[in-house]
């Protein structure tokens, strides 16, 4: 069953609620299972700078829908969560990314996998790299490196800082 890496950000109403309900309702989801999550992070807003800071966390999964499937999936998620779109990268209730899904590269009409601006984003390299600092990441058809690599270059890391473990390890089957 394909492995993915899921990253889940919020910096709008009650951050770590809307993040830990997000990955509940993924685990509930038929096809999806959580395997594991790294730690809250609170992180400096990146891109559009005037907003208040994001929680950010990344969750390992393994799935049994294609990576469209997915995508359609945690937007609904996102939707049924409150999330509204007005300023790219501005604040939002809730977005979720698919990083990685397995070691594809995908280019599925707007689908990209791995996500397009995830190996500039500390926010997204510090969570990940906790979790699997192994893992490849592709950057095309043939290029990968591992997460460790690209944390060790990435800038903003002292944006990133642990919030608040979570004890999602131990999500019950249902
Ligand atoms: N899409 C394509 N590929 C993917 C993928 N791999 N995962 C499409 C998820 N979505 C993907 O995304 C826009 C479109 O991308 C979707 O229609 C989907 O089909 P969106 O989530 O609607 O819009 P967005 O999130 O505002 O834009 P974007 O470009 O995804 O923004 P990012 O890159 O997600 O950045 N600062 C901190 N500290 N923490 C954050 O979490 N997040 C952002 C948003 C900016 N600054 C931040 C944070
Ligand atoms: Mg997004």
């Amino acid at each position: 069953m394909p492995t993915v890496f899921l990253g889940l950000g919020s910096n709008i109403g009650d951050r770590h609620m809307l993040l830990a309900e997000a990955v509940r309702m993924l685990h509930l989801t038929t096809g999806i299972h959580i395997q594991q999550s790294s730690t809250i992070y609170e992180t400096d807003p990146v891109g559009y700078v005037e907003q208040d800071p994001f929680l950010n966390v990344v969750v390992k999964a393994q799935t049994e829908l294609s990576a469209a499937d997915l995508l359609r999936r945690t937007q609904e998620i996102e939707n049924e969560l409150g999330r509204t779109r007005d300023i790219r990268w501005g604040p939002r209730t809730l977005d979720i990314d698919i990083l990685l899904y397995d070691h594809l590269y995908i280019q599925e009409g707007n689908l990209l996998v791995p996500h397009p601006r995830m190996c500039e984003r500390a926010f997204v390299m510090v969570p990940l790299a906790e979790i699997a600092p192994d893992i490849l990441i592709p950057l095309g058809k043939e290029e990968q490196v591992t997460a460790a690599e690209v944390l060790a270059h990435v800038e903003g890391k002292e944006g990133v800082q642990p919030w608040k473990p979570l004890p999602w390890e131990n999500i019950p089957d249902t």
